[in-house]
């Protein structure tokens, strides 16, 4: 990534995470309901959604706010479908855990853990037939990757050939339970093999990395027209959901994990390599703050939905 690039992303990485405080916040003082946030997941939504195309979609899981900031969706947007309101991207009737953004290409945000895995074929199935340019990333977690959905969703894949990026964010965590009280392995990449296709595992706390690898990735479905599986290695710094005391969590393990945080650690090269001043830096930070306090007061302003949208844009 260029010197820009990387101003831009750690300007989206801040204010993915001030958004997650924002709704943490909201949630605490009453005025919002409990959300899950990605806190400590920053890089692995920027880095990898920097890397894709604008034709690209995408299929998300419970904490999809990174993912779509990353593609550009409003805040104030999120912020007022989080607050269950009229403006939100989908009225107000999805919350923070079923987001969708058609105009964003993306597709969902499945609440149900691998619910994406399960769809994501049938979505790049769907491309594939209509030959349209372009892939489909999916974001899950190393809970949901110890999941059937996993292999039925990888394999059949990988037999039929589809554009799909699997992007695993391994956070360490699956609700309340570590995640090496579920699996043998270190690298959840190492599964490709089994289902003959090509995978890679990178610091998800590096933003240049994750980025890197993801084009890498993206370039190699191009090239194969095979599905390709990325582990993006990171933490989830806050709790399961809000809120969370987190009395389970290790702390020492926890502690390791703040001082690998990628913001720090992004902030800290910009300003060593002198693509960022401390004033810079302070102008930044200014910035995402308004933006998250302007998106609160539009959220908490705008309607909730009339009783008649009760039944609009359901199936049944
Ligand atoms: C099928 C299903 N089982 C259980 C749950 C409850 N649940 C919600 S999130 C979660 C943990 C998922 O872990 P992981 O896939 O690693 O994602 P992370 O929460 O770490 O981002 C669980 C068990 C659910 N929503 N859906």
């Amino acid at each position: 990534m260029t010197p820009e690039q990387l101003i831009h992303a750690l300007e989206q990485m801040l204010l993915i995470r001030a958004h997650e405080e924002a709704t943490a916040a909201l949630q605490r003082d009453g005025r919002g309901p409990g959300t899950c946030t990605a806190v400590g997941q920053e890089a692995a939504a920027v880095g990898v959604v920097s890397a894709l195309s604008a034709e690209d979609e995408i299929l998300t899981n419970h904490r999809s706010i990174g993912h779509l900031l990353a593609r550009g969706a409003d805040p104030r947007r999120t912020m007022a479908e989080i607050l269950g309101r009229q403006d939100g991207y989908c009225g107000g009737k999805s919350g923070s855990l079923h987001i969708s953004a058609r105009e964003l290409g993306v597709v969902l945000t499945s609440t149900i853990v691998g619910g994406e895995l399960a769809l994501v074929t049938g979505v790049a199935l769907a491309r594939k037939m209509a030959r349209r340019p372009g892939i489909v990333a999916c974001f899950f977690g190393d809970g949901a990757a110890c999941q059937g959905r996993f292999h039925e969703s990888v394999n059949l894949a990988g037999v039929w050939d589809l554009p799909i990026l699997y992007v695993c964010e391994n956070n360490q965590w699956q609700a309340f339970v570590h995640r090496k009280e579920t699996m043998r392995i270190d690298k959840i990449a190492s599964r490709a093999a089994a289902y003959g296709i090509e995978g890679a595992t990178v610091d998800g706390n590096d933003v240049a990395a994750v980025h890197a690898a993801a084009r890498e990735a993206r370039a190699r479905i191009e090239a194969t027209g095979a599905p390709f599986l990325l582990e993006v290695v990171t933490y989830r710094l806050r709790g399961h959901f809000e809120p969370d005391d987190q009395a389970y969590v290790d702390p020492a393990e926890l502690d390791t994990w703040r001082r690998r945080d990628p913001i720090a650690r992004l902030k800290d090269r910009l300003l060593a390599e002198g693509h960022l001043t401390a004033q810079s830096l302070t102008a930044l930070e200014a910035s995402v703050a308004r933006s998250i306090a302007a998106a609160i007061t539009f959220a908490e302003a705008s309607p909730v939905p009339p009783l008649r949208e009760l039944k609009t844009h359901v199936y049944a």
